[in-house]
């Protein structure tokens, strides 16, 4: 099963404005009339029920959407550039990957349908008509299509099971889940025998719920020894932990404390999830005997049920307690749910941009709007660099800059690009 991918994602392009003026007959020279470009296409991840696994995708793949056509003349705008729609299995966690490795949750896609944009189209280019006015009646540049955004993302299937069978290779969890539902994980006389998740249908009565079969859980398991470090982040998402222990073996209850230490190492919650114990293999007589050793002496942590894989026997009982504690978390949840409805708040006033000096001293201006108007409007031409300057006064960055001490004729840096400030 492939449940973690990396992949790199590529919006499109923004298209270039045109910079056309008009030809008409008896008119020497027609006014601007060169049209915006359209804007590049997003990526979006959507959930679907139709895939089950992450099998289409391979690590460090580059999916591209694609680029906004350029405007032509006669205002003639362009195409927008088509959104790529890549599909993942519900459950699919999206994490983003910034140049200094940081790591940002993008989103969860629990539900068929759910979807995300994860990078962003450039805008299109304006074209020449845009930058005509009272004192510039025929600007011979348009605008640049803005880039699009570009990101390494990191897509996770985490399994959706509301129980999942914990406890040391050769447990019996394996055995357990093929006693309890139609799933036929691989039974063993050797540890690890259950290489990866197992999923499994239980019924209880009318109801049923899915339980994950885990691979076994060493010590240094949350360190990543054995396989269990791959496979503890599956358990994250379960309601219930179902704690299986050999009874045949000399001390179990070191067993149960080695791996809830393992479980508490870890964190992620997986030691507050709810536990019941699965005391197996009681068709054994020294296991019986030491299960009601320990009862007697009162050493046996609640909930716990004693039971064989093996045989069947106690395994519905086991069935039926975890489905109530399923119950119960889910209830727990809806309550959760209902205490925190979102309270609306007006979004936190954003600064338009940012100035300040950098370590040469040379002012550096940050910010969407002026880093995509350095961006595209091409400050070696004469007019599109006041175009831009004058824009930039618009947003209030010619007082910042003032206030930094920057003079005319001072370099300057706005996102990635260099230019020279005039007053
Ligand atoms: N006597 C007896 N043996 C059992 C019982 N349950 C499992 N076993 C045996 O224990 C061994 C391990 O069983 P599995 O179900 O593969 O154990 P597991 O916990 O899935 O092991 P891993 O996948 O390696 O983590 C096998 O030889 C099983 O036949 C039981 O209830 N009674
Ligand atoms: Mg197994």
């Amino acid at each position: 099963m492939i449940d973690r991918v990396r992949i790199r994602v590529e919006a499109g392009r923004g298209g270039d404005g045109a910079a056309t003026f008009r030809r008409e007959k008896f008119v020497p020279r027609g006014g601007p009339d060169g049209g915006d470009g359209g804007r590049g296409g997003n990526v979006l991840l959507v959930a679907t029920k139709s895939l089950s696994t992450l099998r289409d995708y391979h690590e460090g793949d580059v999916h591209r959407a694609s680029d906004g056509k350029p405007g032509g003349s006669n205002r003639k705008k362009g195409a927008s550039g088509s959104h790529l729609e890549l599909r993942v299995p519900i459950g699919s966690t999206i994490t983003a990957i910034d140049e200094h490795g940081e790591a940002e949750h993008i989103a969860d896609l629990v539900e068929d349908g759910m979807a995300v944009v994860c990078a962003r189209g450039g805008r299109g280019g304006w074209g020449n008509v845009r930058f005509a006015g009272p004192t510039r009646q025929a600007p011979h540049f348009a605008q640049r299509g803005q880039g699009g955004r570009a990101r390494l993302l990191i897509i996770e299937l985490k399994l959706l099971a509301d129980v999942g069978l914990v406890g040391l290779p050769n447990a019996g969890k394996s055995t357990l889940l093929r006693a309890w539902s139609r799933a036929q994980p691989k039974v063993g006389a050797y540890p690890f025998t259950t290489l990866e998740p197992e999923l499994g249908v239980v019924t209880v009565g009318y109801d049923s719920f899915v339980a994950a079969d885990m691979p076994g859980l060493i010590e240094g398991a949350s360190q990543g020894a054995g396989l269990g470090h791959e496979f503890l982040r599956h358990i994250e998402r379960t309601r219930v932990l179902v704690h299986v222990l050999d009874m045949t073996r000399e001390d179990p209850l070191a067993d149960y404390r080695l791996i809830n230490g393992e479980l508490a190492e870890f964190g992620h919650g997986l030691a507050q999830k709810p536990q019941i114990l699965a005391l197996n293999k009681v068709d054994d007589q020294d296991a019986r005997a030491r299960v009601v050793l320990l009862d007697e002496a009162g050493e046996l942590p609640r909930p716990w049920f004693a039971l064989s894989g093996l045989t069947g026997e106690g395994t519905t009982e086991l069935a039926r307690a975890a489905w109530h504690a399923v119950q119960d978390s889910r209830r727990a949840e809806a309550q959760r749910d209902a205490e925190t409805l979102p309270v609306l708040e007006p979004p936190a006033r954003r600064e338009r941009f940012q100035a300040s000096l950098d370590e040469q001293g040379t002012a550096v201006v940050t910010g969407s709007t002026p880093e995509w108007l350095a961006e595209t409007l091409d400050t070696d031409d004469q007019d599109a660099r006041y175009e831009l300057i004058d824009r930039l006064k618009r947003l209030g960055i010619g007082r910042a800059l003032a206030r930094l001490g920057v003079k005319p004729g001072d370099r300057i840096r706005v996102g990635a690009t260099d230019l020279t400030w005039d007053a």
